[in-house]
């Protein structure tokens, strides 16, 4: 076997679980944890690979993010930081679905060759591994590491217990060959907010926010990182020690956003607090205010974190090249990208402005690419994934732009908005969505602006919106196109969504197979809750 890319001796240890099938989809593969040693197993090879074709450090990620404590899951993080490239999604399903050893083995050698991936001439692959706090995560990181083994000349680097996030700026800096150490992620997020800070003008503004961390790492991460930070006073609920509640579990950015509820360990003392919530995996971020009544909230979803970003960032290349009397239009191009799930009111909000809006299918990998399209991309998804992409072409220019200022007109408002669009881009993470250098930028802007959480909110209001869930037979009988807003097939289903929207002023309606549950979605919004609810509920019945 000694031609043989992979070791089959380690293949056998993990055998496939009978009757279940996964797929990567739109977040890696999850399930169960209990299940997934195999898939893990089988991640840690395919990781091997990805790392062996690009010769550069990969990442390989346990988690489930919102889901429950039980559910565990694996996801690859390509060189620069992001998700792995959809051309190899593929192989991945085949790979993990294959039925025994010699099946197992046979893929990798037609692959290996088909991808022209180097082996066997002394080639090293060096995987990061990351996982996130589920108690499954200590066996699957085993499973993570003998699958890495099992292929020839590849290595498995430990990080510990991390955000998705961290793992994914880790991945990316490496390959810069930029500081990459989990200190120096704290360092570099505390030191970019600090100089945001000085660069605002002197606003007294609420600084006192209180943070669910979802009992998952991105609590004990904020934690970590709050002892290093000035300038913020920050609270945090549901850090995940012992007897604080379990992961996700009524609590998490998740919960909030689609409950419109306050979070476990919340209560009366918050109405009307500046309060955020973060995912279990610390990739998702909102902002909530406890309202008085009930145990409702204000919601402040993703499209509203994008909105508040988005005027900060058009404001700052205003003042960059207003002053010059420049169009910053012909010099820099400012892009935002948004799903269909975002709310109507958004979208007409960030058009007002004058922004271009783009529309990508759901799964932040699609958002990200039409993102990246942009010199300054900004993207995220209603429920709080996003972040703010800067070309590299742009950051040159910003860079020798704000050279230039410093010594002909340093101190100039035009100066100023060079560096702080520069502390922007190392504070946010680049690589993929982060909630904890989200939070950051949120307090920083809302500092610049001297904006209490309230005024935020009050930007635009959202129109009242439903989601539901039709269950099909077969969800995959629904295809979408225009990014998922029109139905191709079944033939007939968009015109009858069709007439029945115009029946409702400002009436939207969409469907869709999900990516993750085997459900269609449906999403319908209109001038009134009752509407609203009544457009998905016809919908719903249209699907059925
Ligand atoms: P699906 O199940 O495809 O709708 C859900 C979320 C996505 C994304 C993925 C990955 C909604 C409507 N959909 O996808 O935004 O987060 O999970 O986790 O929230
Ligand atoms: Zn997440």
């Amino acid at each position: 076997e000694k031609q043989h890319p992979i070791l089959l001796d380690y293949v056998r240890q993990y055998p496939l679980p009978h009757g279940v099938r996964f797929t990567y989809g739109t977040a890696g593969f999850r399930s169960e944890g209990s299940i997934l040693a195999s898939t893990v197993f089988r991640a840690g090879i395919l990781a091997a690979l990805r790392s062996l074709k690009t010769g550069s450090t990969v990442g390989l990620m346990l988690t489930a993010s919102h889901n429950p404590i039980s559910d565990n899951g694996v996801k690859i993080a390509d060189p620069d930081g992001g998700m792995m490239i959809q051309q190899w999604e593929p192989f991945a399903d085949a790979l993990v679905n294959a039925p025994d050893p010699d099946h197992l083995l046979q893929l990798v050698v037609q692959f290996v060759k088909e991808e022209n991936i180097p082996f066997g001439g002394g080639q090293s692959a060096n995987i990061l591994l990351g996982r996130d706090t589920r108690p499954s995560g200590d066996a699957l990181l085993e499973a993570a590491k003998q699958g890495i083994n099992s292929v020839v000349g590849a290595v498995a680097i430990d990080m510990g217990i991390l955000t998705t996030p961290q793992l994914h700026w880790m991945v990316r800096n490496i390959n810069k060959g930029t500081r990459s150490s989990e200190s120096d992620y704290m360092e570099q997020l505390a030191k970019s907010f600090r100089c945001l800070v000085d660069l605002a003008p002197d606003n007294t503004m609420e600084s006192k926010l209180v943070v669910d961390g979802a009992n998952g790492v991105g609590g004990e991460k904020l934690q970590q990182l709050k002892k290093i930070l000035s300038g913020l006073d920050i609270c945090v609920r549901n850090t995940g020690k012992e007897g604080e509640g379990l992961l996700n579990e009524g609590c998490g950015a998740d919960y909030v956003q689609k409950e419109k509820a306050i979070p476990s360990n919340f209560g009366l003392d918050d109405v009307g607090m500046k309060c955020a919530s973060l995912d279990g995996d610390g990739d998702r971020l909102v902002y909530f205010i406890p309202s008085a009544s009930s145990k409702n909230v204000d919601l402040i979803d993703g499209d509203k974190i994008l909105t508040l970003f988005a005027l900060f960032i058009k404001e700052q290349l205003d003042f960059l090249y207003n002053e010059q009397g420049l169009d910053n239009k012909e010099a820099v191009s400012l892009g935002v990208v948004q799903t269909a799930y975002a709310n109507g009111a958004s979208t007409a909000y960030l058009k007002q402005l004058g922004l271009e809006v783009v529309l990508a299918p759901t799964g932040v990998k699609y958002l990200h690419k039409e993102a990246a399209t942009f010199d300054v991309g900004i993207y995220f998804e209603a429920n709080g994934h996003g972040t703010i992409l800067f070309s590299e072409k742009f950051l040159s220019h910003l860079q020798a732009r704000s050279d230039e200022l410093s010594s002909t007109a340093s101190g100039s408002e035009s100066h100023k908005s060079g560096l702080r669009l520069l502390e922007v881009s190392r504070l946010i993470n680049q690589a993929v969505g982060d909630a904890l250098s989200g939070l950051l930028l949120v307090e920083a802007v809302l500092q610049y602006k001297g904006w209490s959480i309230k005024a935020w909110n009050e930007l635009y209001q959202d129109l009242p919106s439903r989601q539901l869930k039709a269950k099909v037979a077969d969800r995959n009988a629904v295809v979408t196109a225009n990014a998922e807003t029109k139905v191709v097939k079944p033939p007939g289903l968009q015109e009858l969504i069709d007439e029945e929207t115009a029946k409702y002023p400002c009436g939207r309606c969409f469907v869709r197979p999900s990516g993750t549950e085997d459900v269609v979605r449906v999403y319908a919004e209109a001038s009134t809750q009752e509407a609203a609810d009544s457009l998905a509920q016809s919908a719903v019945q249209l699907v059925d």
